[in-house]
């Protein structure tokens, strides 16, 4: 237990103060079960700070993500308020350790989803879909960790941004997108790069929130995981990503 709260502040005085940690676990030796209650202590001190929760994110549901970091098994994370960035406007790059940013595809639900669900069953309680990018952060030097580790460390949660909300009927299955950095397009992908549909990322946050006691709520954002490798950001930039029907979302880096 003391060892759970332990790396818990550690991580969450890391994320706080925009300081990297060494990574703790080297031989993968904490159990899954203990990665995920460092996380939920560490993100319960965020809520002590005063941030809410509004939603969850999945991570390592695409091959490009499980190549880039080395990691396959699908896990996920908390989000607070805290973590949006509006769309459109400026981060703060000290706020940050070293950032990356990933296209994903976000849901808003209109009515909780908990368990073992079908697809239909995940789809009838989306209120709408939206292009979106995930600004990872991980807190390890190097970016680099073991799979208990980045559990603990909330996924890398950092940022989201959200575009447009849309229509949940239009079939997001496979829709083209591009990442674009100061007008480069740096990243080229699709929506179907998420377990062969987006929607099988949001059954599977619906049956792991459930398992943890946190089913999704109402009102609950679902972030369906990086679609292509992250990309490095720098000050100064403008990120933004394009999705085939669905829109844009971006934001710029200040100087
Ligand atoms: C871990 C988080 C993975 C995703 O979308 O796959 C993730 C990381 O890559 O640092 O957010
Ligand atoms: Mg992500």
């Amino acid at each position: 237990m003391s060892q759970i709260i332990e790396y818990a502040t550690l991580l969450d005085e890391a994320a706080h103060h925009a300081t990297e940690v060494s990574q703790f676990d080297l031989e993968s030796r904490l159990s899954l079960e203990h990665a995920y209650a460092i996380q939920a202590a560490s993100v319960e001190r965020r809520i002590a700070r005063g941030e809410w929760r509004v939603g969850v994110k999945m991570g390592f549901t695409s091959r490009a993500k499980m190549i880039q970091m080395g990691l396959s098994d699908v896990i996920w994370g908390r989000l607070t308020d805290g973590m949006q960035v509006e769309e459109g406007t400026a981060i703060d790059f000290s706020r940050y350790v070293h950032p990356r940013v990933e296209p994903e595809i976000a849901f808003v639900l209109k009515r909780p989803l908990a368990g073992d669900v079908t697809g239909p069953q995940a789809l009838a309680a989306v209120e709408a879909i939206a292009p979106a990018l995930e600004i990872i952060d991980s807190r390890y030097k190097d970016f680099k960790f073991t799979l208990p580790e980045v559990i603990a460390d909330n996924a890398s949660s950092s940022g989201f941004v959200i575009g447009p909300w849309c229509d949940p009927g239009i079939d997001f299955a496979n829709l083209g997108l591009t990442v674009t950095i100061d007008g480069r397009v740096v990243q080229v992908g699709s929506t179907a790069a998420l377990l062969g549909h987006p929607l099988r990322s949001l059954v599977a946050a619906a049956r792991l929130s459930a398992q943890a006691g946190e089913p999704l709520q109402a009102g609950w954002i679902v972030m369906a995981g990086g679609a292509t490798p992250a990309e490095w950001i720098k000050p100064g930039q403008h990120v933004s990503v394009e999705m085939e029907r669905l829109g844009r979302a971006g934001f710029h880096v200040k100087a």
